[in-house]
């Protein structure tokens, strides 16, 4: 029988389509359709019969994975092994090209986006897409949906990673997911807020600054060596043992540590004696000193057993600016009948004075504090609490002998 191969193929497929080299995916749609001996007589006629017996023998019980092989050996090892070579062979074996046709004529070139490969089933025409492309006609990219965030610009590949985000600047990480408000740059719950490639911060109350980084810490608001923290909403000051008041600002000795160097009255070298540091009652005597320091445990005082009478025990301040509204507070205890005198000299100049007993209880009295011995040893004289505190205007705002506190007022050596 001589068929005019020619004329049949050219009503089924186009000579553009006939010069195309089958992909695996039509290879495969192929060979399913072709029926096991008609694919024995098509190796012959390509002369593959000893591979399709090699192939047939490892895979005994798969034939339709023999077919397949077989035919991409021979795309494999045949030149211009196009449809047309195909067409050829099934014609001169006067099998139909009808299934054939079906592999490739619905099969538009171009037809399936982004390197997918068209093949047919169940008559319609389908795309085989490459990993992370999906959709009909593999239009749907790795970049469709929301892969790169943040304006980022996504490129797709066929092998994995399936896509990369170039991040405008400023943005990095995987998706572009990292911005420039990602390391949380403003400070004290600031708001953070991108403008192009970096970030703004508008600051909570009491912080300024580009990263609201400057407190009210930032202007050392704690004086004599105090330390500031602050909570995002107000400051504080934490005072050494030497100072209190809201910013440190008061100077204050309160006696629980013996020479405190950070009490601003240290103890005079150069007098008779020196103060004891003692907590609740003094000595064995009867008859004079404190039952218990003022504030907390401990206070200072003068020890008069077996000391001589008229001997004398210094507290001396350091070098202090005394402004013209500070006041010195205190408080003392002068109980015994020997009681000799309580001093408080500013430079040389006496600023206060108490002699004899004052009552069992604590009063509150330069800044030299000088405790001379009665005549006995019933003569214990104590202090405790001393602070230089600031007030409001002048000295006649020094809270002046209130119950047990005594004031001295200080003269100012130093204009603001
Ligand atoms: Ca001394
Ligand atoms: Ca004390």
């Amino acid at each position: 029988m001589v068929i005019d191969s020619g004329s049949l193929l050219s009503n089924r497929l186009s000579d553009d389509a006939l010069s195309q080299i089958p992909s695996d995916i039509e290879l495969l749609r192929f060979s399913t359709n072709c029926v096991s001996n008609q694919m024995h007589e098509l190796v012959s006629y390509l002369e593959m019969s000893k591979k399709w017996d090699s192939i047939t023998h490892n895979y005994p019980n798969d034939i339709e994975v023999a077919k397949y092989l077989v035919l991409s050996k021979w795309k494999e090892i045949k030149d211009q092994s196009n449809f047309k070579a195909l067409a050829e062979a099934l014609t001169k074996m006067d099998i139909s090209t009808h299934f054939l046709c079906q592999v490739n004529t619905q099969c538009d070139k171009n037809r399936c986006e982004n390197s997918g490969t068209c093949y047919v089933k169940d008559g319609s025409p389908r795309c085989a897409c490459p990993n992370g492309f999906t959709d009909t006609l593999c239009s749907t990219t790795p970049c469709s949906d929301t892969a790169c965030l943040n304006n980022g610009t996504c490129m797709y590949n066929t092998t994995s990673p399936m896509y990369t985000c170039q991040c405008p600047t400023g943005f990095s990480g995987a998706s572009c997911e990292v911005t420039p408000c990602s390391s949380f740059p403003c400070l004290y719950n600031g708001t953070c807020s991108i403008t192009d490639s970096t970030y703004t911060c508008s600051c909570k109350s009491d912080t300024t600054g580009n990263q609201c980084q400057t407190t009210p810490c930032s202007s050392s608001p704690c004086q004599n060596n105090g330390m500031c923290s602050f909570n995002g909403t107000s400051y504080e000051c934490k005072c050494n043992s030497g100072s209190s008041g809201p910013n440190c600002e008061d100077l204050r000795c309160d006696f629980e540590i013996d020479d405190d160097p950070n009490c601003f009255l240290q103890q005079d070298k150069f007098d008779d004696n020196d103060w004891s540091h003692h907590s609740v009652r003094t000595t064995s005597s009867v008859g004079t000193g404190p039952c218990s320091a003022y504030q907390g445990s401990f206070y200072y005082y003068l020890e008069a057993t077996s000391k001589k009478d008229g001997s004398k025990a210094r507290l001396i301040s350091k070098n202090i600016y005394i402004e013209s509204n500070q006041c010195l507070t205190f408080q003392y205890h002068m109980y015994g009948k020997n009681i000799g005198t309580l001093n408080v000299n500013q430079m040389s100049s006496l600023q206060w004075t108490r002699s004899g007993d004052q009552g069992i209880c604590w009063r509150l009295a330069q800044i030299t504090i000088e405790a001379v011995r009665g005549s006995g040893f019933q003569s214990d004289i104590s202090i405790d609490d001393a602070k230089i505190i600031f007030v409001n205007n002048m000295w006649d705002n020094c809270p002046i002998g209130l119950n047990n506190v005594s004031t001295v007022k200080l003269l100012a050596n130093h204009s603001a």
